[in-house]
């Protein structure tokens, strides 16, 4: 289970390495590097994107489920969502002290039909303020996502008006630190036709992890960063889980994958090693299968905050690799194991 992270510890070193030879006038200098040559010279920075050490009495990661739910039953649904602080292995020898909706990261996958009554009844069970923003809803912000203190609770009432796959998130201030510390989560609005029967359904949330100390909140300036280095990218809150713990698909079999980019900051680009997508509704626009003109998809481009469905079908029994294609981030987590096998 033992996970090798050792390529930003390198690159932390090397940060280090540049710095040093340029506080001691060594090859590179302050010029070359693009400082100020009137400013007194440089205490050696934290290096950059440095994580931890890794904790090896940290407890394994929780596995996350990563088959999609059933649609709740009815029309009317009330759903008790609990924000709970949770110490969470989020990559062998590394915990991250998170906020949570529901004790998990992401949060749970909620799905409902259009045109539903969802009634979410929240109470904070955490040391301080949150706030819920469900995506799903069209609300004025100061109506019903309003902060709630520890021991208070809020319920968050809204009708599914459209389809989709929709996030859901803390919208407390810092929103950013909100979010990069744990709390989002999927809400999946089925169309009006309902979704057809397929053989597997899968829930994907791609995130980031920014690491702070080992058992303490994610490092707020290192997610504040403009152009982010987060420490891990990985699909439902763990990096590498589907690596180690590989997904059976059915060969010659339709697969579903809801997926959502809930950031904070980072693209996903999701792809399928060995497969085409023939179906994609991303934010509300449709490939659809068997068109006449023959499209295919073979990655699906996703901002924060936004979702897709997807379907394929894994052609040969074998291992499909599932990455986000930016391969930087395919390293720090950002990869599961779909493994098909012909069911007979
Ligand atoms: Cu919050």
């Amino acid at each position: 289970m033992m996970l090798s992270i050792r390529r930003p510890r390198l690159l932390a070193v090397a940060v280090a390495g540049v710095l040093a030879a340029a506080v001691a006038g060594g090859p590179l200098s302050l010029v070359a590097l693009g400082a100020d040559p009137s400013m007194a010279p440089m205490a050696p920075a934290a290096p950059v994107g440095a994580l931890p050490a890794p904790d090896p009495n940290a407890p394994p990661y929780t596995l996350f489920d990563p088959m999609a739910p059933a649609v709740l039953e009815g029309t009317e649904h009330d759903i008790d969502l609990p924000i709970v602080d949770r110490q969470m292995t989020v990559a062998p020898g590394y915990v991250v002290s998170t906020w949570t909706f529901g004790g998990s990261v992401p949060g749970p996958t909620i799905r409902v039909h259009l045109g539903d009554t969802v009634r979410v009844h929240l109470t904070n069970h955490g040391s301080m303020s949150h706030s819920i923003d469900f995506h799903a809803s069209q609300t004025a912000m100061d109506h019903q996502m309003v902060d709630f203190a520890p021991g208070e609770t809020l319920t968050y009432e809204f009708t599914a008006d459209y389809a989709g796959v929709w996030m859901y998130h803390c919208g407390t201030q810092p929103t950013l630190l909100h979010i990069a510390n744990g709390m989002y989560g999927m809400l999946i609005v089925e169309p009006r036709s309902g979704f057809e029967p397929v053989d597997t359904e899968l829930a994907f949330v791609q995130s980031e992890w920014y690491l702070g100390a080992q058992g303490q909140p994610i490092d707020f300036a290192k997610a504040s960063a403009g152009a982010p280095a987060p420490d891990f990218v990985v699909f439902n809150g763990v990096a590498n889980q589907y690596k180690e713990n590989p997904i059976s698909i059915p060969t010659k079999g339709r697969v579903r994958v809801f997926l959502l980019d809930a950031g904070p900051s980072i693209d996903s680009s999701y792809h399928i090693v060995g497969t085409i997508f023939d179906t994609v509704i991303k934010e509300g626009i449709e490939l659809a299968r068997d068109n006449p003109e023959g499209w295919g998809s073979q990655a699906v481009d996703l901002s924060p905050a936004q979702g897709a469905i997807i379907e394929f079908s894994p052609q040969e029994d074998g291992m499909y690799a599932m990455v986000t294609h930016a391969f930087n981030f395919v390293g720090r987590g950002a990869v599961g194991i779909l493994q098909a096998s012909s069911m007979e």
